[in-house]
């Protein structure tokens, strides 16, 4: 995937200083906004899915053809300050704008190109010249978006969903891309980050041209991994990735509010506020920065549902700023709950699912408890520490609000055992990772769901005959579950027979082919091959009767399953 999201970057100091204010206001909004905002994913009445910034790739739609949207672009219900309004509302601390999609059409005024918001639209104004000035009126720091490689409007911009290269795109880069990034450093004031995207061909040496323009004009100015070639101060994730663990360094997650970057007439898939805070808080969790897009449409108007979701999640976010501004990652392993933010000895509990009868289990946590309150109402929470973990009591029904958070604050310094811990009351995912291996191997799947929609599973495959994969856990109360494994099995797999082994007790299953999903929509290399398919298959009711130590294990009966991909075995409490 490098050449589409890049490659990691190693984060100097430099770049740690850039980014000091990153792990403070760890929430930013991402806006794609440019001539495929008109016709929102509906071209000539057929209704397009998946991106619609890619609309003009996606339609075959001729350069000169999607060059005309710009004589009827007058987005005259945009509002630079409405949107900053919009920004700070939403409880973030940086704007990150589109400059020019790959589309190549600038949404400011440019001398390197005539194909410009200004130059080539009845518009005329320059709409970063206006969230510049907003931006700096209200305290928001401003990014900007920018398509160094994919440029569709010119004959020597890599094209289409060609990723390959092009012969003459050194005359494109030196025409258009450089001199507009030097257009871009020069004439908005301070910028905090650059956000160059879909590297592909770039050449290290045109990677390091780019970089070093902005580091000389905008010396504080952070540039995302996907310029390209390892370069940058900071690792962007596959778009809408939340990485499983907390991830060391400078890191985001670019995610959205319904399915695509830009505005789509026909998307109503809105996430809920309650589905972005808990995404926001599962990035911060992890160490890493949340950027949300919206998309304006074509007259400048932001959806009424993207505005609602955004005021939703600021009032979340202001009342609980605390816990997610200036934060650490979890110290704890997964929680079957929810998630953990920690500022020194101060632990923030982000709870997801209500446990039962309010009865919320920490597992691990062996240091003396000072106190612990809501951090929204500060009203104090009972708890009762036993060995090895704390017991907090809530009320049995969940409270009326997104993600509620109980803040813990410890006496001395945390003694928390990072150990996997199994809990009545939720279910309790055993993953991949998770696992002590022997002779099988652990390995990552990606893959794009559809254009854009990026997805990564954490597997358990390249079994020998002897091979055993081991989940040791604890429990602090007793407890009857039932027993799932999550798998993938090729077809010459089909019928492999599996041991599972649950404290001694054995059960025994086949895998069955599960079969891969076939691309009808195909974008090309990479992104043609067929899609994995994982099942999940209930196999017994277990009783772990016994507070403490326990293990779970699965391995081959047979050499047949050499390439069954397991991701998971579940536990699901039953209520007897
Ligand atoms: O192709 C683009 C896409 O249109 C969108 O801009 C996203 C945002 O991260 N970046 C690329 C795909 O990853």
């Amino acid at each position: 995937m490098a050449a589409m999201w890049g490659d990691s970057v190693a984060k100097s100091a430099e770049s740690l200083r850039k980014g000091s204010w990153c792990r403070k206001h760890p929430f930013g909004i991402f806006v794609h906004w440019g001539l495929y905002s008109i016709p929102g994913n509906v071209w000539k009445g057929k209704v397009y899915h998946g991106n619609p910034e890619w609309l003009m790739c996606r339609a075959g739609i001729s350069i000169d053809e999607y060059a005309q949207l710009a004589d009827s672009f007058n987005p005259e219900d945009f509002d630079a300050e409405k949107l900053v309004d919009l920004v700070r509302a939403s409880g973030a601390g940086h704007l990150m704008v589109s400059a020019k999609h790959h589309e190549g059409f600038a949404m400011f005024k440019s001398n390197a190109s005539p194909f410009n918001i200004v130059d080539a639209a009845p518009f005329g104004r320059d709409p970063l010249d206006e969230l510049a000035e907003a931006c700096r009126a209200a305290g928001i720091k401003m990014g900007i978006y920018y398509s160094q490689t994919l440029d569709w409007h010119e004959p020597d911009g890599v094209n289409l969903s060609d990723l390959t290269g092009n012969p003459d795109f050194q005359r494109y880069f030196e025409s258009k891309a450089l001199p507009q990034i030097e257009e871009l450093c020069s004439n908005y004031g301070p910028l905090a980050g650059i956000w160059f995207d879909t590297p592909g061909p770039i050449t290290r040496e045109q990677s390091e041209k780019l970089v070093r323009m902005v580091n000389r004009l905008q010396p504080d100015c952070l540039v995302n991994s996907r310029i390209g070639n390892g370069l940058g101060d900071y690792d962007s994730m596959g778009d809408m990735e939340i990485p499983l663990r907390p991830r060391d360094g400078l890191w985001e997650t670019p995610d959205t509010t319904n399915d695509g970057w830009g505005y789509a007439v026909h998307d109503r898939n809105w996430k809920s506020p309650d589905e972005i805070v808990r995404r926001f808080v599962r990035v911060v969790s992890r160490g890493g920065m949340y950027l949300l897009n919206i998309g304006p449409d074509g007259t400048g108007r932001i959806p009424a549902e993207a505005d609602k979701l955004l005021r939703r999640v600021g009032r979340w976010i202001r009342e609980h700023g605390t816990a997610v501004m200036d934060v650490e990652p979890s110290p704890f392993g997964p929680l079957p709950w929810g998630e953990c933010t920690r500022r020194g000895n101060r632990l923030f509990f982000h709870l997801f699912d209500w446990p039962e009868q309010g009865r919320l289990v920490v597992p691990g946590l062996s240091s003396a408890i000072e106190h612990a309150e809501w951090v929204n109402t500060g009203e104090a929470v009972l708890f009762e520490e036993r060995d090895g973990f704390v017991v907090f009591d809530l009320p049995p029904i969940r409270p009326d609000r997104l993600v509620p958070v109980l803040a813990v604050t410890c006496r001395d310094s945390l003694h928390i055992e990072d150990s996997l811990c199994v809990l009545d009351g939720h279910v309790n995912v055993l993953s991949a990772p998770q696992a002590t291996l022997e002779e099988c191997a652990l390995r990552q799947e990606r893959w794009m769901e559809y254009f854009g929609e990026f997805q990564a599973v954490d597997v358990i495959t390249d079994w020998h005959r002897n091979g055993r994969a081991a989940w040791y856990f604890k429990t602090v109360y007793p407890g009857l579950f039932y027993l799932e494994i999550q798998y993938g099995c090729p077809a010459l797999c089909d019928g492999a027979s599996w041991t599972i082994n649950v404290d001694g007790d054995l059960i025994y299953f086949s895998a069955v082919d599960s079969g891969w999903r076939d691309r009808r929509v195909c974008f090309g290399p990479p992104f043609d091959a067929p899609l994995p398919r994982f099942i999940t298959r209930r196999l017994g009711l277990f009783r772990l009767s016994t507070p403490g130590n326990h293990v779970i294990s699965v391995s081959p009966a047979d050499s047949a399953g050499a390439a069954v991909r397991i991701a998971s075995v579940r536990l699901i409490p039953v209520d007897e």
